[in-house]
């Protein structure tokens, strides 16, 4: 079910801080950064790998405000890992497959993720302790007709 490591997320205080850490100190590049309203980040993608059905990544992670799960997780243990996230093939398969086993899904359907992936994750008190993500990674387009399909948009 598990193709690779698709992310682990880091929560932090302060995303520029940290990005300027992680370029200096790793040598990663940011490929993407996010607003995500509905997850309550603001996030930032640098790429470790390519890997199966996608790339691995480390995911660093502002919340927008205290009440959002980065906010309270911050305030409860400070600073570190807050998920990991595995790639999956397709995320609705393998959320019926995991929900099937007793897990608790904390989405009944995919949401939206960074790079444009479809995402869901499971109660981290069912997986010993750790808040896990599922991730199916955007469709890559063909190099040759990327421009023209998003020409309109
Ligand atoms: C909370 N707990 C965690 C945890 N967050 N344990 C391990 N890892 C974490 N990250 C524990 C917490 O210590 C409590 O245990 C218990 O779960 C309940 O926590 P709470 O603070 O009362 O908070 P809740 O219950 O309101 O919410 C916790 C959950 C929530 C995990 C349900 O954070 C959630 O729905 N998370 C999924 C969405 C998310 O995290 N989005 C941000 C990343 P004790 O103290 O009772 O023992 S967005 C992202 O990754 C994106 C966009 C992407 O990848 O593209
Ligand atoms: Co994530």
């Amino acid at each position: 079910m598990f193709m690779r490591i698709d992310h682990v997320g880091i929560a932090c205080h302060d995303l520029e801080e940290r990005i300027a850490f992680f370029e200096r100190v790793f040598d990663l590049t940011v490929v993407a950064r996010e607003i995500n309203e509905e997850q309550g980040v603001k996030e930032a993608m640098l790429h470790i790998a390519d890997g199966q059905g996608g790339g691995s990544y480390i995911q660093l992670l502002e919340p927008l405000g205290p009440d959002t799960p980065v906010g309270k997780f911050l305030a409860k243990r400070g600073e570190g890992v807050h998920h990991v996230a595995f790639g999956v093939p397709d995320v609705v398969q393998a959320m019926e497959k995991i929900g099937d086993s007793g897990v608790r899904l904390l989405d009944k359907t995919p949401r939206h993720g960074s790079l444009n992936s479809s995402i869901a994750f499971l109660h981290p008190k069912d997986v010993g302790g750790v808040l896990t993500e599922l991730v199916q990674a955007a469709e890559r387009q063909p190099e040759s007709t990327s421009n023209t399909t998003n020409a309109d948009s």
